[in-house]
């Protein structure tokens, strides 16, 4: 059996290199991210007998291609492959971390979540409801306290247990009839490309090239499938659909926030 391959993703200062150091201790190297100056960890842990490698990834609100980091986060997970990803996710401040939830549920790789920063959500009075998170996700969901070093044995349990199961469950964010419709007229052209089904998940190049994604788009440039894909983007405003999807998961957020989480969401008081 080789080493397990677990990847560390979440927006910046949510406790990624803090989880990374615990876990990790002294076995841990440090360099760049191939061509390009964004530093990376990565770093060994043994649980169980399990050999884990573990990769801190640049820290990210989204996974757009504006940016390097969000780029190298994204081609990290769809062409390495990591068996499982744990975004570290901060308790406080749960409503903007799940956006990129959205996001990494759309790459085609296991996600299990790290509730961190705990502590702090629980002297703010923020509860959230783990079991119920995990329902609505449908991704597992662990509390976490990197700073002191606490549930890094039942996240390393759920993280082992996820990377043995034989198939992946992907819980799609629905973005309404209209987009849907789209997507699946584009998954249904980009299947005619084996190189592009075999190598990346198809909801997510469509819905990538909906956005008008820069970087999904020159992924298919050499493809049998360019022209129509061209054609397809002509009846279409990248723009428009992206600002609409965007709104779209904000909404499936707010409404899964609302549900599982008492404290999270902050009342507008006359005075503000
Ligand atoms: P990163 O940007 O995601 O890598 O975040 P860091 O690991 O650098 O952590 C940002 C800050 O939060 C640091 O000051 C950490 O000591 C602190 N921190 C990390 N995890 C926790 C936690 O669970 N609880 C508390 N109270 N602080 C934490
Ligand atoms: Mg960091
Ligand atoms: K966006």
């Amino acid at each position: 059996m080789g080493k397990t391959k677990v990847a560390l993703a979440g927006n910046p200062n949510v406790g990624k290199t803090s989880l990374f150091n615990v876990l990790t201790g002294t076995r841990q190297h440090v360099g760049n991210w191939p061509g390009v100056t964004v530093e990376k960890k990565v770093g060994e842990t043994t649980y169980n007998s399990e050999e884990i490698e573990i990769t801190d990834l640049p820290g990210t609100y989204s996974l757009t291609a504006y940016s390097i980091d969000e780029i190298v986060a994204r081609d990290y997970i769809v062409d390495e492959k990591p068996d499982v990803v744990v975004q570290v996710v901060d308790a406080t401040n749960i409503e903007r971390n799940l956006y990129l939830t959205t996001q990494l549920m759309e790459l085609g790789t296991k996600v299990v979540i790290a509730l961190n920063m705990s502590d702090i959500a629980e002297s703010q009075g923020i509860v959230t409801d783990i079991n119920r998170m995990r329902e609505f996700l449908e991704i597992p969901v662990v509390k976490t306290v990197a700073k002191k070093g606490q549930g890094l044995n039942e996240l390393l349990d759920v993280v082992v247990e996820e990377s043995k199961k034989k198939t992946l469950h992907i819980h799609e964010i629905g973005y309404g009839n209209d987009i849907e419709k789209d997507i699946s007229e584009l998954e249904f052209l980009l299947e005619k490309d084996e190189n592009l089904y075999k190598h990346y998940p198809l909801r997510w190049l469509s819905i990538k090239i909906l956005e008008g994604d820069n970087n999904v788009l020159a992924k298919i440039q050499n493809s049998q499938v360019k022209d129509e894909v061209d054609e397809y983007l002509k009846k279409i405003d990248t723009d428009y659909y992206e600002a609409l999807m965007a709104d779209r998961r904000y909404g499936t957020i707010s409404s899964v926030v609302s549900q599982v989480c008492t404290g999270c969401i902050h009342k507008v008081t006359p005075s503000d």
